[in-house]
């Protein structure tokens, strides 16, 4: 936490206590699989936190984002139910369920959908920028965005340093997943970089398949709202292959941080052309490192299933190559293990995979990276933020226990509408809240 460089900070999502498996997200097959499954709060809280440790402990600079409040009352009474808590609960499960899980979903936990952050080495003003993503395509997600706003703005209050935008316009034609649809390259945090986005449609297109849940007009306007230089900008089309296999969101099938772009050969509309473009927007600043992945080594469907590109790619203290933080299941899929293997046995820019349990987010689709916001700060901005939410060893001790003494550990879709649970809930996220400084949002 000391390093007078800028560094990239990892904003991880605490998981909330009503994580559950409500199969919402059309297009995400791991939620769809999974769906009505009992879910354990509790553990998937802990195996966030122990991957956050996991990073503490390497040396990184680490912070976390607290989960929204849910049960979200407000949306519920926005529908039309009104009277007591209990009511409110007890209509809804027998009118409305799906109401009902989006009103409980713990969706925040993947914070890499929070927003998209451009660090001020890429902007006109010279301050790091955030704009909250609106998640417009998935009714469940599209009621985070205000919360989140309201995070972010306590977070990243100081004006000087940051400058926190509200989402884009609730429309589909400016359907916004934040950064799991952007990248940033460049040759050290500090320099100004090339913003890569990558889009799924263009605004009033309608595509066959699954939803495209980012349109090229929402990414151009967060272009445009964080003054990014047009000439280190690079807009990016999504193949609808990848999509239509799964691929909800870019990083699905593609990770990339300093000079390494690491992504499926499916991954792009047209993949010359997006290497072309980024080498041009580069040109002066770093030479870029494309690691592609054939499908005939590892094929779509097992990228996908095994999130082997939903992976932390990290600058590890102490060490001279990246390192691919991957979910577990890319160690068990025996296709994306043995391309592991051959990828540090190369001399390229990845040396080395390490692997991190978090099963239970993966069971609604969300590996290592969906978990994570990546902010590259400068020593300044480090200091400039609401410290409450920068992570040690002894905070993350802190919040295992609030989770071990407020958690369930077996939550089914049938429990939503009991109000002892949504009481339970709104309890342990105050608790949260307080460990982490931030009680003003309660
Ligand atoms: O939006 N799953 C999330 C997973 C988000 C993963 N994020 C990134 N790839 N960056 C989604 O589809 C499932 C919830 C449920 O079905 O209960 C869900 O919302």
């Amino acid at each position: 936490m000391s390093s007078t460089k800028t560094v990239e900070v990892n904003f991880d999502g605490l998981i909330g206590p009503s994580h559950n498996y409500g199969g919402m997200s059309d297009g995400n097959l791991a939620s769809k699989t999974n769906a009505g499954d009992v879910s354990n709060p509790r553990e998937a809280a802990l195996q966030g936190l122990e991957k956050m440790r996991m990073l503490v402990r390497a040396g990184f600079v680490q912070g976390v984002l607290p989960p929204l409040a849910r049960p979200n009352f407000g949306f519920l009474v926005d529908a039309g139910f009104i009277g007591s808590d209990a009511n409110i609960l007890e209509q809804a499960a027998e009118q409305a369920p799906r109401l009902l899980k989006a009103a409980y979903s713990a969706s925040s936990m993947w914070t890499a959908n929070a927003a998209t952050v451009s660090t001020s080495a890429d902007t006109e003003d010279g301050r790091l920028h955030l704009t909250s993503a609106n998640l417009s395509s998935m009714l469940h997600r599209s009621i985070e965005h205000p919360e989140t706003t309201g995070t972010l703005a306590m977070i990243f209050e100081a004006e000087q340093a940051f400058s926190v935008h509200a989402a884009l316009p609730m429309h589909a034609d400016f359907a916004d997943e934040g950064a799991a649809n952007h990248v940033r390259l460049c040759g050290a945090h500090g320099d100004a970089g090339v913003e890569l986005f990558v889009y799924g449609r263009e605004a009033g297109e309608s595509v066959d398949g699954f939803p495209a849940r980012q349109t090229k007009l929402a990414s151009e306007s967060i272009v445009r709202g964080h003054g990014l230089n047009g000439a280190r900008t690079v807009l990016a089309r999504q193949s609808a292959t990848a999509i239509n296999a799964g691929a909800f969101h870019n990083d699905v099938v593609c990770v990339g941080t300093l000079d390494t772009l690491f992504f499926h050969e499916d991954a792009f509309a047209d993949t010359d052309k997006v290497l072309e473009d980024i080498r041009r927007a580069a040109d002066g600043l770093f030479d870029l490192k494309p690691v592609v992945v054939p499908r005939a080594d590892v094929p779509l469907e097992d990228a996908i299933k095994s999130y082997l590109f939903n992976s932390q790619l990290l600058a590890w203290p102490g060490e001279d190559r990246l390192v691919l933080l991957a979910p577990m299941e890319t160690q068990e899929n025996p296709k994306t293990r043995a391309y592991c293997e051959a990828l540090v046995a190369g001399n390229g820019p990845i040396g080395r995979v390490q692997f991190a349990d978090v099963r239970q987010s993966m069971r609604n689709g969300g590996g290592p990276a969906c978990l994570r916001l990546r902010v590259v700060m400068t020593p300044e901005e480090r200091a400039a933020c609401h410290q409450g939410v920068l992570l040690n060893e002894a905070k993350i001790d802190d919040l295992q226990a609030i989770v071990r003494a407020t958690y369930r550990d077996r939550l089914s879709v049938s429990d939503l509408s009991d109000a002892d649970f949504a009481e339970e809930c709104l309890t342990a996220r105050e608790r949260l809240l307080h460990a982490l400084d931030l009680s003003g949002l309660v």
